[in-house]
């Protein structure tokens, strides 16, 4: 049996999450998960809230509460959308738990030990009104370069120019508008990444499987310009893991916070005694997942992100990791993915322009949504949604191939043979002839799900559905019951088995619908087979089942019309 670590980048907790984002990590990795246990691994899939920074204080300011209440609050609502999209985290945790408190500290205070932290003295624009160090962007001012009047500390938006935020032209605070600012020194903790750099070369270069994306990502910060640069750790905010050496004060470093991006990622490791914590498992049970020396060694961890986040899966983590010096797992593969467009522009959260998490729940259940982004993954180039696109393949693939095979084959099995499994005569040449390329097909869909192909494996299992219904088509059980009743018993009594594979093979995609299919024939779950030849023979002569609801309703031209129009822009 393999043993499988699996992540999901970490959402961040500041709002409720897109399409764009859910495809670009979340939903792949639970295809993954659902795929490695069905095969009989055994896996560990984490996910968690991206807690701190910024963004998550200023989205509590804006929400009118305090910061901690709030991620309280947008973690539950992460937690039930993820569950509405069936996604099977064995764990979702927060990266605001004590447990990742006390293991970013625990690195930061480890890396320190190895000589690989140093304190620098920076100038920074501290607003008396607000009582707090101002981030780049959250400075506005005039821009010195075009005159524009809402332009930040770190860029003008309106004709590009990159600034500093001391250049801005009566620069005012984002935040609050206050002009009573006035430039503090500061002192931060950067990590000495440019120390690492051959040892970060070295373990890139042992990846030889990687995509050339993402080397070619990570090359790129390891070689261009000035190299690797040292990078800062700390920041001076309220809300987020305050900087510490393992369990001892950090002189000088009192009232500052690490940087999200650093502890974001220690997370990942933090969400497994997270999980540990909550089924009342030791801390061995966590660690035999991510210490090397704990029995760790034969596991095999991929992460899932989108295409932004490989410079910090790539470098920064696994700075933090080898920096530490100590035998903590490091991710074996990395599968990362473009954006998804929608209806001609991009996904924005700021605008609330295209499909938010729970608005998609509220119009369609979550297979609808897997199949077509899961079948539509932005993997080798950015892929884009429209409504027409999402209408065409949901009434094709999962109504009238799938849907309908199950329900053709129920129904007719049971106005002719009643609601049980008829016998009949040994399978004949056509049935053997499916079997055969039937086998082909499942090797193949084994490939590419094995290989994160996200695309391929949906092409191959609607394939395989298709392949049901041409079946179907080409023996006609209802033509041959006519002549030949014996005939007809045994390719209905194939049918019926074909929807116990379809409802198997489907279930990393579509988990409900599948669900749906085996329980019509009493089964609460089906092992995932090993050869055509017995799982076709899974229901006997004489095995009850019943005839499942309609699994996918047709979208009509109404209604993608009119979800077209409610999801143009701003969100209500
Ligand atoms: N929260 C950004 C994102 O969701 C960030 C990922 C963290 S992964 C450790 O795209
Ligand atoms: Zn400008």
């Amino acid at each position: 049996m393999e043993r499988h670590l699996i992540t999901s980048a970490i959402p961040y907790i500041n709002g409720i999450k897109h399409l764009g984002n859910l495809v670009g990590s979340q939903l792949p990795a639970d295809l993954y998960a659902r795929y490695q246990r069905a095969k009989g691994n055994e896996v560990l899939f984490l996910c968690a809230t991206d807690e701190h920074g910024t963004p998550a204080e200023l989205a509590a300011a804006k929400a009118g509460k305090p910061v901690a209440e709030y991620c309280a609050e947008m973690h539950e609502v992460q937690a039930a959308l993820a569950k509405g999209f069936r996604l099977s985290f064995d764990h979702f945790g927060r990266s605001s738990s004590p447990q990742n408190h006390a293991l970013t500290q625990h690195f930061a205070g480890q890396l320190d030990a190895e000589g690989l932290i140093s304190e620098v003295s920076e100038k920074q624009v501290y607003s008396n009104t607000d009582g707090r160090f101002l981030p780049d962007r959250y400075i506005e001012g005039t821009c010195p370069n075009c005159g524009y009047d809402k332009a930040r500390g770190d860029q003008c938006e309106n004709c590009t120019k990159q600034l500093d935020p001391t250049d801005l032209i009566e620069p005012r605070s984002a935040i609050s508008g206050s002009t009573d600012l006035e430039v503090r020194e500061t002192k931060h903790l950067y990590l000495r990444q440019s120390v690492l750099k051959d040892r970060l070369d070295a373990w890139i270069d042992s990846k030889s499987d990687w995509p050339v994306l993402t080397t070619s990502i990570a090359k790129k910060w390891l070689h261009d310009g000035n190299g690797l640069q040292d990078r800062g750790i700390t920041r001076d905010l309220n809300w987020g893991i305050p900087v510490r050496k393992g369990n001892a004060d950090w002189p000088g470093m009192e009232g500052k916070v690490f940087y999200v991006w650093f502890d974001a990622p220690i997370e990942y490791i933090a969400c497994a005694s997270e999980w540990c914590d909550a089924q009342g498992l030791d801390d061995a049970a966590w660690e035999r997942w991510w210490r090397t020396d704990k029995g760790a060694g034969d596991v095999r961890y991929t992460q899932f992100m989108g295409k932004d986040n490989v410079p910090f899966h790539t470098l920064s983590f696994p700075a933090t990791i080898l920096g530490s010096n100590e035998p903590w797992k490091m991710v074996d593969h990395l599968k990362s993915f473009n954006f998804l467009n929608y209806d001609g522009g991009q996904f924005s959260t700021s605008q609330g322009r295209g499909i938010f998490m729970d608005q998609a729940l509220e119009i369609l259940p979550s297979d609808y949504w897997r199949w077509w982004l899961l079948s539509h993954a932005p993997e080798n180039s950015d892929s884009e949604f429209t409504w027409e696109n999402f209408q065409s393949t949901v009434n094709k693939d999962l109504a009238d191939v799938l849907g309908n095979f199950v329900s053709r084959i129920t129904k007719f099995c049971r106005s002719k043979f009643g609601e049980a499994v008829p016998a009949g005569c040994a399978f004949g040449e056509e049935e053997e002839a499916l079997i055969a390329s039937l086998n082909a097909r499942l090797a193949e869909y084994e490939k590419h799900m094995s290989a994160m192909e996200v695309r391929k494996s949906a092409q191959e299992l609607r394939a395989i559905w298709t392949s049901g219904n041409e079946y179907l088509q080409s023996v006609a059980p209802w033509t041959t019951f006519k002549t030949d009743p014996d005939r007809a018993a045994m390719q209905t009594r194939l049918g019926l088995n074909l929807a116990v594979l379809f409802g198997v093979l489907s279930s990393p995609f579509v988990p409900d619908a599948s669900a749906r299919i085996l329980e019509s024939f009493g089964r609460s779950s089906q092992p995932w087979p090993q050869n055509m030849q017995d799982i076709l023979g899974t229901l006997q002569p004489e095995d009850p089942f019943t005839v499942p609801e309609v699994l996918f309703a047709k979208i009509t031209d109404d209604q993608r019309d009119d979800w077209q129009a409610r999801f143009s822009g701003q969100r209500d």
